[in-house]
């Protein structure tokens, strides 16, 4: 496998809105990113992954672009976000940009001109078919409720829309609509901006009936000719897909350095193993076992050709702790420790999702009112119209809203999490005082330095970035363990996904091994190591 320079690299998501008001109005901004660099300096992070910040009327918090040349101004200028990739650039992180190509704004012109008049240019930059008021297109549900298919009376036809109403898809298949693309990038590119993150990437090929099509080859074709226009014109970009339908066999096409497509992909398969924000949301029962042979088919699959991105969640999922670990107070940090040794311990790229690094967990509301969430809100509503109670609908957001993972970083004890001085344009989970980093950069054993610890692994050991996967104790309920191996160099990863002791099989001499992370108390491997302690995991050299 051919070496490249964002292979040791760990990256840190930033949901802007969220994450650090510098000047009080209650919203996340560059500068209030810029005043945090330090911290994910301190970290170890080398790439920033901010969610979208082009102009937008925020139906869906910036995934709804109506200027792509613009920068929102809750989060600054064009000059505060070339000072944020200038002081990034002083501490060897780059900027990777969120990139909403699969659809724009409502509100975009675009948008405007095509929804007047059937003959104008900007008409066939979107997805439109016939039909009468009463009668729309054949066509699935939208991401975000209802139907995907849109009337416009103006001009009495039907857009197509994957997410909200608010957000018209792109027609990929009109070429002057890809060139705007592509010269917009290329306009970030030159801002210094060094990483893209495509959203919904693997929705713009449409299967001509109101779906998407995860089987066409076009969106090969697309992906290659934007390379050949913006990313491939730089040799020092990394780009990665979020493909949220794809396949291994997809992805292994998408990731293949030969076929100049994209860097690394996101795919979903995990987030989708307990049924959150899958089908119509119903708690889906699944095994450890599952969810082993599920990691071990994208390692193993991805091992000669492709790459992985490595993260159990995102601005799109609850928290990662309540969702995989345990996030009661005696167990918090212990099982966020085995969560971060077991996705680290992994072949790919880690993202780490921001507040995660400090355990922060989902937001408990006793109203279902309090979500803000364009989905959240849009399922309460189509939850109320079918006589739904409120209790139901209740316990179906707590499990699983967006807005779970977007409460303000809690940075210390102050008022709203120190996030902002102001009104913070959501309340901070009520928790900060018990998790924030101030707390957490006093004290040796948190979740922090061990995250700081793990990182810094990755850019020790070659082992952890190229070995080989294999999987250890299949057959065990609560033991997640495999081993990655390379040149004659091997590392153990244990982990006890259990909140009770478990007892391995001894099938491996483990004990001349060095520790690498460990996340009790002391750091000797000595036969305790077989009758694991709740939640406890271990990374071994052998
Ligand atoms: O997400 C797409 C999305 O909804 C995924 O979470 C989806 O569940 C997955 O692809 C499985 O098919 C992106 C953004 O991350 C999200 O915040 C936006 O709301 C959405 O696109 C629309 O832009
Ligand atoms: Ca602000």
């Amino acid at each position: 496998m051919d070496k490249k320079w964002w292979h040791h690299l760990t990256a840190y998501q930033i949901y802007t809105r969220s994450f650090c008001d510098s000047n009080g109005d209650g919203i996340g901004d560059f500068q209030g990113i810029i005043s945090k660099l330090d911290y994910l300096q301190e970290l170890g992070v080398g790439a920033i992954w901010i969610s979208p910040f082009n102009d937008s009327p925020n139906y869906d918090n910036g995934y709804d672009i109506s200027d792509y040349y613009a920068i929102l101004k809750d989060f600054g200028t064009t000059e505060d976000l070339e000072e944020l990739v200038k002081e990034c650039e002083k501490r060897d992180i780059i900027v990777m940009m969120d990139l909403v190509l699969n659809h724009s704004s409502n509100e975009h012109p675009w948008f405007l001109e095509a929804a007047k008049d059937r003959d104008g240019k900007y008409h066939d930059y979107y997805i439109w078919e016939e039909g009468t008021e009463d009668q729309p297109p054949q066509g699935e549900g939208a991401f975000f409720g209802g139907n995907v298919w849109e009337w416009t009376p103006q001009i009495q036809e039907y857009y197509y829309h994957t997410f909200s109403i608010q957000q018209p898809d792109l027609n990929w298949k009109n070429e002057d609509m890809r060139k705007d693309l592509y010269a917009m990038i290329r306009y970030w590119m030159e801002k210094g901006i060094r990483g893209f993150r495509l959203d919904a990437i693997d929705n713009i090929v449409k299967n001509g009936h109101g779906g998407n099509d995860q089987q066409s080859e076009k969106i090969h074709t697309y992906l290659q000719e934007m390379n050949k226009y913006s990313f491939g014109l730089q040799d020092n970009l990394l780009t990665v897909g979020e493909t949220g339908g794809t396949t291994l066999e997809m992805a292994k096409v998408y990731s293949d350095p030969e076929r100049k497509e994209l860097d690394m992909v996101f795919q979903f398969e995990l987030m989708g193993i307990d049924g959150v924000r899958s089908g119509n949301w119903d708690p889906k029962s699944y095994t450890l076992h599952d969810l082993k042979k599920l990691m071990e088919k994208w390692q193993v699959g991805l091992e000669q050709k492709g790459w992985n991105s490595l993260f159990l969640g995102n601005h799109d999922y609850p928290r990662v702790l309540s969702r995989f670990g345990n996030d009661t107070p005696e167990y918090r940090i212990v099982s966020g420790k085995m969560l971060a040794t077991m996705i680290f311990g992994m072949k790919g790229t880690p993202y780490i999702y921001q507040g995660d690094e400090i355990g922060m967990t989902n937001v408990i509301y006793t109203e279902s009112s309090r979500y803000q969430d364009i989905e959240s809100v849009n399922f309460r509503k189509e939850k109320q119209e079918l006589g739904w109670s409120e209790e139901k609908i209740l316990s179906y957001l707590l499990r699983n809203s967006r807005d779970n993972a977007r409460t303000p970083m809690q940075w210390n004890t102050q008022a709203h999490a120190g996030f902002t001085t102001g009104t913070p344009w959501m309340e901070a989970n009520e928790n900060y005082k018990e998790i924030n980093v101030e707390d957490s950069r006093k004290d040796p054993a948190s979740l922090f330095y061990y995250y700081k610890k793990l990182i810094a692994l990755r850019k020790e050991h070659d082992v952890l970035i190229y070995g080989n996967f294999r999987l250890l104790e299949e057959e065990h309920p609560q033991v997640f363990a495999y081993e990655r191996s390379l040149d004659g160099r091997k590392v153990v990863v244990v982990c006890n996904f259990g909140e009770t002791p478990a007892q391995m099989n001894a099938t491996q001499d483990l004990t001349d091994g060095k520790v690498l992370i460990h996340n009790y108390e002391g750091e000797s491997v000595g036969k305790e190591i077989w009758t694991l302690k709740p939640y406890e995991a271990w990374m071994i050299e052998i």
